[in-house]
Parts: C-alpha cells; structure tokens; sequence
C-alpha cells in the first residue's frame, strides 16, 4: 500500500494499471522490471493486496509497485500528463471503468485500453473522451502471460502525441527481436543489455487501429492452431501415430521453415504424459471441444462485412464450433458411416507432404489476415505499414515464427503488394509445395479425416488464380429470378444487362 508521501517529485508514479488479473500483474511485473514506477488499482481490494504482497516477497525492482484501494488516490499518484493501462474485461466492463475514472482525469492525460476490445468499441471511446481532452488509446497486447511478464508484442492505436508519450515505455517493455534475422532476441529474454534489437511495437493508426490489427492477429491465431490439429490428426489418423512421434515430428518441423511459438508448444504438448498417469499421453485426455473468446469470430464477421474471402480463417472458427458439439457428434458417429480406408504408401513421404501442406495453408491464411487489413485501412482512411506489423509479429506474440520475416521482407520489397501470395517467395512456396498439398487433401477426403482449413486454404489459392469462375452464371441465375442484371465479357465493364427470362414452369394454383 501507498506510504505517506514524502514529496511529489520522489513518489508520483510513471504509469497507472487498473486490472490485475494475470495479464494486468504481469505487465505491470514487466514495467517495473524496466525501472518504472507503477501504481495499481483493482476494483475488488484484495486482488491488489494479495499482489502487492507477492511484489515484496519477489525481486527488490517490484517494490516500484504501488498499490491504492481508492481510485481517487491511485489517479492521483500518477505524474502528468497521466498515463493509465486498463486491463479489464472488453464490453461492459471498459465502459464502466472508462466511467468511473473520467471524472478524476485531467486534459492531456492517457488512458490506454490493453484488453481484447472490438475496435470499433475503440473508435467510440476515443471519438467521446477526445471531446474530454482525454487521449483514449486502444492497444493490442498480445503473448499470454508470459508475453505480458517478458516482452509482448504491442499494437498500440491513439493519436500520434499520445503514442509520442507512450513510446519510451512501449518500447521498453516489448518483446526484441534481432533487427536482421527477426528472431526473438535471447539477451533481452535472459535480462543482458539489448544489442542490435528493434522492439515488437510501432504506433500502427489513429483510432482503432491498434486493436483492429490485433483482431486480425487472433484470426490468425485461431487458423495456424487448426492447421496444426489438421496436421496432427491426420498422422494420428491415417499414419496411427503415437503423441510422442508426432511430438518429434513436430519438433523437427520447428527448425525448418514452419518453426515457430505454437509449432514449438505443439511439440511440447504431444511429448507431454498425464500426470494423472504417466503411462499416458495428456492430449489423449484433453476432451476435444474448443472454446473461444470471441476474437476469431469478430475477424470472420468482418470479413463478411467487408467482403473479403478470409474463408480459412472463418472455417477456423466453424471448426471450434463443430468441436463443441461433442454429444452430437457421438451420437452421429455411430449412425453416420465413413470410408474404411487403409493408407499403405510411405510414411515419410506423407508426413513430409503434411508438411508442405502445413506450409502452404499457412502462406494462404497470411494472405487472407492481410488482404482484411489492407481492406480496412481504406475503409477507416487508415495508412497501414504491413511490413512493419509482421514486424511486430515476430517476436512476443502468440503467431510468432521465422515465417513472418519473409512477410516484412516482402512488404519491403513492395508496399503495394496486392496478395502475399504474389510475393516472388510465396509464389515459389506455393507452387513448390502444392503437389503434396493437393495430395494430402485427395487422401484426407479419402480417409474421411476432416481436414477444413487445409481444404479451404487450397480453395481459396485455386480461386484466386482462376480467371474465369463459374460465377457467370450464378449471375444469370440472379438476373432469372430477382431481374438482378449482369455484365457481359464482350461490354466495358459498368454496363448492365437483363433478358426477359421464360417463365419457369409453376405448379398452378387451383383456385
Ligand atoms: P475484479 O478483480 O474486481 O473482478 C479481469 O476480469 C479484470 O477486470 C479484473 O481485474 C476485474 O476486477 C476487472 N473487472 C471486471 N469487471 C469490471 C468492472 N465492471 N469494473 C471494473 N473492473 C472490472
């Protein structure tokens, strides 16, 4: 708890946090760790308290957090212009936050949104404090709790004088890579001093920015899991390979082109015995229906919105939701038949085919995250840098991998690049590796093993390299029914057509 103050100088806090639940400790953990004085308010006391506590028994740097059961004492010992994180539940929750704090705010003060907001919750905050003289920043923060405590990657939005302020802590605590190889930088992780390394944050936009990038981030998340579970139930199912071999299997891919945080955690996770027995492997035990907070959704539903074909990443979400209809799908098991299939070709050649798959599918959700981005950024007049946010992705975050800097590399190489995929390197993945990939679907629907994102992931490549789809005549069918109109291939463009269509032939109505 706050001591008597000494002078005001000496005791006012560079930052305020307002949330501890475990990714408020652990980012206030992670400022303090870099010299910063940090005071703390929890709506519910205790939580604060217990922490505090923990914070003495822990490192001497933790004494630099300063906890405050009153609001008014928590805003007050903050320096000014104030800068406070909150870290509390997206919806209702912000709001009242938002509501309880405002009134003990001054002009020029920054209050910075850390959650899971939907972005356009954002644009409203900030447009309405904005009139308060109040900086609203919403700033995605991503890496789980160990992001939070260690170095996440960070996306803050805001105007630019805020980000002006935020910086020098944004950068500091951030996730470091290595400014040429983009990987994770190891001294920054083991405390030695940072050398060559470029923090995982940049000011991304104005407004809501910040958590849209980071919305399309989780999309993305929720795709590269289940291109995993795709990968790791077909060995299981049509090579009856054992969690362990897989386990290896996967270890092996992340120190290829595939390595990354989840391929890595994947490895753990397939290596990892119950301990309820050891004799068993864990993810044997996992019931397999998958939860979700709602991010991945958010992506897809945009998706529709704009337009874009993001179908990989909706098809990500569907699957956590076919998961969760685990009754249902006992019972349909017993009544709905499959093929009886045996696979008796090569082992390494279908894992390696997996792989490429993998890879592929891969490369195709990338380009969905940000064809979505490049949609909204002209949709909110943002002007988004794509190089710099797979920049920011490679270290700290959940998506992180040795893949993301070819994405900035590509960028670099041409900022107006219409579909990653047409990127020279991407292009060359995709055709290197589209036999197996193709392959792998063939034998998966075979086997009757769902496989959706692979699947989806390919449609969508073999889509967007076909010129003519058959969408010619869903326009006609369109012009039949509801007089919609069409455009003809032999006319400029913008110019319509309708045929009196035959009536089609009706029951008639006796009357
Ligand atoms: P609590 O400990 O008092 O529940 C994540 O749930 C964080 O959000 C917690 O720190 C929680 O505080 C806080 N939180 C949830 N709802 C809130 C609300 N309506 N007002 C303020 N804080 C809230």
């Amino acid at each position: 708890m706050a001591k008597k103050k000494k002078s005001k100088a000496t005791t006012q806090s560079d930052i305020g946090l307002i949330g501890l639940a475990v990714m408020g400790q652990n980012l206030v953990l992670n400022m303090a760790d870099h010299g910063y004085k940090v005071s703390v308010f929890n709506r519910t006391t205790s939580k604060m308290t217990d922490f505090i506590a923990q914070c003495k028994e822990r490192e001497p740097s933790h004494e630099r957090v300063i906890g405050y059961a009153k609001l008014r004492d928590f805003v007050m010992s903050i320096k000014r212009p104030r800068k406070i994180i909150m870290l509390v539940q997206a919806g209702f929750a912000t709001d009242a936050t938002i509501d309880s704090v405002l009134p003990l705010l001054q002009k020029g003060d920054i209050l910075i949104d850390g959650g899971n907001a939907l972005w356009t919750d954002t644009i409203r905050r900030e447009k309405d404090l904005a009139v308060k003289g109040i900086n609203f920043v919403g700033s995605g923060v991503s890496g789980g709790e160990l992001g939070a405590r260690f170095g996440p990657s960070l996306m803050p939005g805001g105007s630019k004088e805020a980000w002006k302020s935020l910086k020098p802590i944004w950068t500091a605590i951030a996730a470091q890579v290595d400014r040429k190889t983009g990987k994770p930088n190891e001294d920054y992780q083991a405390g030695k001093p940072v050398k060559k390394a470029e923090p995982c944050t940049y000011h991304i936009g104005p407004n809501g920015a910040g958590h849209y990038v980071k919305m399309v981030h989780n999309g993305i998340e929720y795709i590269d899991m289940q291109l995993i579970c795709e990968a790791y139930m077909l060995m299981k199912t049509i090579l009856g390979m054992k969690p362990d071999e897989m386990g290896k299997v996967f270890a092996r891919w992340n120190k290829g082109l595939l390595d990354s945080f989840l391929v890595e955690i994947t490895a753990d996770i397939l290596q990892q015995r119950d301990p309820a027995n050891k004799k068993n492997f864990l993810v044997d035990k996992v019931l397999d229906t998958a939860g979700q907070k709602g991010t991945g959704k958010w992506t897809a539903v945009n998706a529709l919105d704009m337009g874009i074909p993001a179908n990989a990443i909706a098809e990500a979400v569907f699957a956590r939701c076919l998961s969760a209809i685990k009754d249902e799908r006992v019972v349909a098991s017993k009544k709905l038949k499959g093929p009886r299939k045996r696979y008796s070709g090569s082992k390494p050649a279908l894992v390696k085919a997996i792989h490429d798959a993998l890879y592929s599918s891969k490369i195709c959700a990338y380009a969905q995250g940000f064809q979505l981005m490049a949609e909204a950024q002209n949709e909110y007049d943002w002007k988004l840098n794509f190089g710099k946010i797979a920049g920011i992705f490679r270290g700290g975050c959940i998506i992180r991998a040795r893949f993301l800097q070819k994405i900035t590399d590509a960028y670099t190489k041409n900022p107006k690049l219409q579909n990653l995929m047409l990127d020279p390197y991407f292009k060359k993945a995709l055709h290197d590796s589209q036999r197996n990939w193709r392959k792998v679907v063939v034998l998966a629907t075979e086997h009757g093993v769902p496989v959706p994102a692979f699947m989806s992931a390919l449609s969508y490549f073999d889509g967007y390299r076909t010129a003519v789809l058959p969408a010619n005549l869903l326009q006609a069918q369109r012009d039949y029914f509801g007089a919609h109109t069409y455009e003809r291939t032999d006319k400029k463009r913008g110019q319509f057509f309708h045929v009196d269509w035959p009536e089609p032939d009706r029951p008639q109505l006796k009357v």
